[in-house]
Protein backbone atom coordinates (compact mmCIF):
# COMPACT_ATOMS: atom_id res chain seq x y z
CA UNK A 1 0.00 0.00 0.00
CA UNK A 2 1.21 3.31 -1.15
CA UNK A 3 2.12 5.65 2.52
CA UNK A 4 -0.35 7.68 1.76
CA UNK A 5 -3.26 5.42 0.92
CA UNK A 6 -2.35 3.78 4.25
CA UNK A 7 -2.25 6.87 6.15
CA UNK A 8 -5.65 7.37 5.23
CA UNK A 9 -6.50 4.26 5.62
CA UNK A 10 -5.03 4.66 9.47
CA UNK A 11 -7.37 7.76 9.50
CA UNK A 12 -4.53 10.18 8.41
CA UNK A 13 -5.01 13.21 6.24
CA UNK A 14 -2.90 15.34 4.13
CA UNK A 15 -1.74 18.41 6.17
CA UNK A 16 -4.79 21.09 6.18
CA UNK A 17 -7.18 18.41 5.98
CA UNK A 18 -10.13 16.82 7.86
CA UNK A 19 -12.48 14.03 7.04
CA UNK A 20 -15.56 15.14 4.77
CA UNK A 21 -18.25 14.56 7.66
CA UNK A 22 -21.36 13.36 5.46
CA UNK A 23 -24.66 11.83 7.12
CA UNK A 24 -26.03 10.13 3.61
CA UNK A 25 -29.37 10.71 3.40
CA UNK A 26 -31.81 7.30 1.77
CA UNK A 27 -33.65 8.63 -1.47
CA UNK A 28 -36.96 9.03 -0.05
CA UNK A 29 -35.64 11.00 2.79
CA UNK A 30 -34.15 13.32 -0.41
CA UNK A 31 -37.39 13.22 -1.86
CA UNK A 32 -39.21 14.82 1.65
CA UNK A 33 -36.87 17.14 2.64
CA UNK A 34 -35.88 18.55 -0.42
CA UNK A 35 -40.13 18.96 -1.14
CA UNK A 36 -40.30 20.44 2.44
CA UNK A 37 -37.76 22.84 1.59
CA UNK A 38 -38.61 24.16 -1.31
CA UNK A 39 -42.25 24.69 -0.03
CA UNK A 40 -40.91 26.50 3.19
CA UNK A 41 -38.44 28.96 0.75
CA UNK A 42 -41.38 29.57 -1.45
CA UNK A 43 -43.54 30.87 1.22
CA UNK A 44 -40.80 33.57 1.50
CA UNK A 45 -41.89 36.66 0.31
CA UNK A 46 -40.35 40.41 0.68
CA UNK A 47 -42.03 42.76 2.71
CA UNK A 48 -41.70 46.92 3.12
CA UNK A 49 -44.28 46.76 5.86
CA UNK A 50 -42.32 46.20 9.70
CA UNK A 51 -43.62 45.70 13.01
CA UNK A 52 -40.95 47.34 15.67
CA UNK A 53 -41.69 44.54 17.52
CA UNK A 54 -38.49 43.49 19.43
CA UNK A 55 -35.84 40.73 17.63
CA UNK A 56 -33.29 39.54 20.11
CA UNK A 57 -30.04 39.83 19.17
CA UNK A 58 -29.44 36.20 19.24
CA UNK A 59 -31.65 35.36 16.43
CA UNK A 60 -29.64 38.49 13.90
CA UNK A 61 -26.19 36.86 15.31
CA UNK A 62 -27.46 33.49 14.65
CA UNK A 63 -28.33 34.74 11.17
CA UNK A 64 -25.19 35.98 10.29
CA UNK A 65 -23.37 32.85 11.60
CA UNK A 66 -25.38 31.21 9.05
CA UNK A 67 -25.03 34.17 6.27
CA UNK A 68 -21.60 33.26 6.75
CA UNK A 69 -21.57 29.52 6.33
CA UNK A 70 -21.46 30.21 2.41
CA UNK A 71 -18.97 29.07 0.40
CA UNK A 72 -16.77 32.24 -0.57
CA UNK A 73 -13.80 32.67 -3.57
CA UNK A 74 -9.75 31.35 -1.59
CA UNK A 75 -12.52 31.23 1.49
CA UNK A 76 -11.38 34.72 2.41
CA UNK A 77 -15.31 35.00 3.57
CA UNK A 78 -15.14 38.68 2.08
CA UNK A 79 -18.42 40.26 3.80
CA UNK A 80 -18.90 42.29 6.94
CA UNK A 81 -22.20 42.13 8.39
CA UNK A 82 -22.81 45.69 10.91
CA UNK A 83 -26.45 45.07 12.57
CA UNK A 84 -28.03 48.02 13.99
CA UNK A 85 -30.55 48.41 16.75
CA UNK A 86 -29.46 52.02 17.52
CA UNK A 87 -32.72 54.21 16.75
CA UNK A 88 -30.61 57.23 16.43
CA UNK A 89 -28.22 55.44 13.68
CA UNK A 90 -30.94 53.83 12.46
CA UNK A 91 -32.87 57.78 12.04
CA UNK A 92 -29.65 58.94 10.52
CA UNK A 93 -29.29 56.28 7.64
CA UNK A 94 -32.98 56.93 6.83
CA UNK A 95 -32.31 60.20 6.25
CA UNK A 96 -29.54 60.19 4.04
CA UNK A 97 -31.37 56.55 2.23
CA UNK A 98 -33.79 59.20 1.54
CA UNK A 99 -31.88 61.51 0.15
CA UNK A 100 -30.53 59.78 -2.40
CA UNK A 101 -34.09 57.65 -3.23
CA UNK A 102 -35.92 60.80 -3.89
CA UNK A 103 -33.18 61.80 -6.10
CA UNK A 104 -33.38 58.30 -7.87
CA UNK A 105 -37.40 58.70 -8.43
CA UNK A 106 -37.80 61.97 -9.21
CA UNK A 107 -34.73 62.63 -11.26
CA UNK A 108 -32.30 59.63 -12.01
CA UNK A 109 -34.80 56.55 -12.33
CA UNK A 110 -34.64 55.19 -16.58
CA UNK A 111 -38.17 54.88 -18.10
CA UNK A 112 -37.63 51.29 -19.27
CA UNK A 113 -36.72 50.85 -15.25
CA UNK A 114 -39.73 52.84 -14.18
CA UNK A 115 -41.67 50.24 -16.45
CA UNK A 116 -40.60 47.34 -13.77
CA UNK A 117 -40.77 49.15 -10.12
CA UNK A 118 -43.98 50.76 -10.29
CA UNK A 119 -45.67 47.05 -9.63
CA UNK A 120 -43.63 47.07 -6.44
CA UNK A 121 -45.52 50.21 -5.31
CA UNK A 122 -42.03 51.67 -4.12
CA UNK A 123 -41.07 55.31 -3.67
CA UNK A 124 -38.30 57.18 -1.79
CA UNK A 125 -39.85 56.90 2.02
CA UNK A 126 -38.20 54.48 3.59
CA UNK A 127 -40.36 54.35 6.47
CA UNK A 128 -38.83 50.21 7.40
CA UNK A 129 -35.28 51.88 8.39
CA UNK A 130 -36.63 53.52 11.32
CA UNK A 131 -39.95 50.64 12.29
CA UNK A 132 -37.70 47.48 12.38
CA UNK A 133 -35.57 46.88 15.55
CA UNK A 134 -32.61 45.40 13.48
CA UNK A 135 -31.16 47.21 10.52
CA UNK A 136 -28.41 44.48 8.32
CA UNK A 137 -25.78 46.05 6.29
CA UNK A 138 -23.81 43.46 4.39
CA UNK A 139 -20.56 44.87 3.77
CA UNK A 140 -18.09 43.30 0.65
CA UNK A 141 -14.74 43.63 1.01
CA UNK A 142 -13.16 44.33 -1.98
CA UNK A 143 -9.42 44.51 -0.35
CA UNK A 144 -7.74 42.03 2.04
CA UNK A 145 -4.68 42.67 4.15
CA UNK A 146 -1.97 40.22 3.62
CA UNK A 147 0.27 38.88 6.75
CA UNK A 148 2.76 41.26 5.53
CA UNK A 149 0.27 44.24 6.00
CA UNK A 150 -0.11 44.72 1.92
CA UNK A 151 -3.38 45.28 1.03
CA UNK A 152 -4.25 42.94 -1.90
CA UNK A 153 -7.71 41.77 -3.43
CA UNK A 154 -10.06 39.61 -2.60
CA UNK A 155 -11.61 37.09 -5.20
CA UNK A 156 -15.33 36.68 -6.84
CA UNK A 157 -16.43 38.94 -3.91
CA UNK A 158 -19.66 39.79 -5.65
CA UNK A 159 -20.26 36.35 -6.08
CA UNK A 160 -19.34 35.01 -2.78
CA UNK A 161 -21.53 37.89 -0.66
CA UNK A 162 -24.31 37.39 -3.05
CA UNK A 163 -24.37 34.02 -1.77
CA UNK A 164 -24.04 34.95 1.71
CA UNK A 165 -26.95 36.79 1.42
CA UNK A 166 -28.92 34.52 0.16
CA UNK A 167 -28.56 32.34 3.36
CA UNK A 168 -28.79 34.81 5.39
CA UNK A 169 -32.34 35.83 3.96
CA UNK A 170 -33.55 32.06 3.99
CA UNK A 171 -32.42 31.89 7.98
CA UNK A 172 -34.41 35.05 8.66
CA UNK A 173 -37.13 33.06 6.75
CA UNK A 174 -36.26 29.80 8.48
CA UNK A 175 -36.64 31.60 12.03
CA UNK A 176 -40.17 32.93 11.11
CA UNK A 177 -39.01 36.31 10.74
CA UNK A 178 -39.13 38.68 7.45
CA UNK A 179 -36.60 40.59 5.62
CA UNK A 180 -36.30 43.12 2.61
CA UNK A 181 -32.90 43.76 -0.12
CA UNK A 182 -33.07 47.17 0.24
CA UNK A 183 -30.52 48.68 -2.39
CA UNK A 184 -30.08 52.56 -1.86
CA UNK A 185 -28.93 54.05 -4.62
CA UNK A 186 -25.81 55.15 -4.49
CA UNK A 187 -24.76 53.23 -1.59
CA UNK A 188 -21.67 55.31 -0.07
CA UNK A 189 -23.14 57.32 2.63
CA UNK A 190 -23.41 53.68 5.09
CA UNK A 191 -19.96 53.13 4.82
CA UNK A 192 -19.20 56.82 5.95
CA UNK A 193 -22.21 56.57 8.59
CA UNK A 194 -21.23 53.43 10.14
CA UNK A 195 -17.23 54.24 9.81
CA UNK A 196 -16.08 51.06 7.33
CA UNK A 197 -12.55 51.05 5.93
CA UNK A 198 -11.91 52.25 2.30
CA UNK A 199 -11.79 48.33 1.49
CA UNK A 200 -15.73 47.52 2.42
CA UNK A 201 -18.07 48.23 0.00
CA UNK A 202 -21.69 48.39 1.19
CA UNK A 203 -23.94 45.84 -0.93
CA UNK A 204 -27.40 45.66 0.85
CA UNK A 205 -29.29 47.27 3.42
CA UNK A 206 -31.66 44.36 5.28
CA UNK A 207 -34.22 45.29 7.62
CA UNK A 208 -35.40 42.49 9.52
CA UNK A 209 -38.24 41.98 12.13
CA UNK A 210 -41.74 41.27 12.41
CA UNK A 211 -44.20 41.70 9.61
CA UNK A 212 -46.38 45.11 10.49
CA UNK A 213 -49.96 44.36 11.46
CA UNK A 214 -51.91 44.28 8.20
CA UNK A 215 -48.74 43.96 5.64
CA UNK A 216 -49.05 43.76 2.28
CA UNK A 217 -47.13 42.14 -0.25
CA UNK A 218 -47.46 43.13 -4.76
CA UNK A 219 -49.39 40.01 -5.95
CA UNK A 220 -46.14 38.19 -7.79
CA UNK A 221 -45.94 35.10 -9.34
CA UNK A 222 -43.38 33.19 -9.55
CA UNK A 223 -41.69 31.50 -13.05
CA UNK A 224 -42.34 27.93 -13.77
CA UNK A 225 -39.63 25.20 -13.90
CA UNK A 226 -39.20 25.38 -17.38
CA UNK A 227 -39.09 29.42 -17.88
CA UNK A 228 -35.92 28.92 -14.90
CA UNK A 229 -33.91 26.01 -16.11
CA UNK A 230 -32.81 23.74 -19.49
CA UNK A 231 -32.14 19.97 -18.55
CA UNK A 232 -29.49 18.64 -20.82
CA UNK A 233 -29.63 14.60 -20.17
N1 LIG B 1 -33.33 51.55 -4.65
C1 LIG B 1 -34.70 51.90 -4.85
C2 LIG B 1 -35.23 51.37 -6.14
C3 LIG B 1 -35.49 49.93 -6.27
C4 LIG B 1 -34.83 49.23 -7.25
C5 LIG B 1 -35.10 47.90 -7.47
I1 LIG B 1 -34.19 46.92 -8.99
C6 LIG B 1 -36.05 47.25 -6.68
O1 LIG B 1 -36.32 45.91 -6.91
C7 LIG B 1 -36.73 47.94 -5.71
C8 LIG B 1 -36.44 49.30 -5.52
C9 LIG B 1 -35.54 51.50 -3.64
O2 LIG B 1 -35.09 50.73 -2.82
O3 LIG B 1 -36.68 51.96 -3.54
Amino acid sequence: MADEAFGQFMGKHKEGFVPLVFHEVSVSDMELRSTEFLEMMGSRRTTRHFSSRAVSRSLIENAIMTGSTAPSGAHLQPWTFVAISNPGLKRKIREAAEVEEKRFYEERIPDEWEEVLAPLGTDYVKEHITDVPWLVVLFRHTQRKRKNGEWSPTYYSQESCGIAAGMFISAIHNMGLVTLTHTPSPMGFLGEILGRGEHEKAMLLMPVGYPADGAEVPNLQRKALDEISDFIE
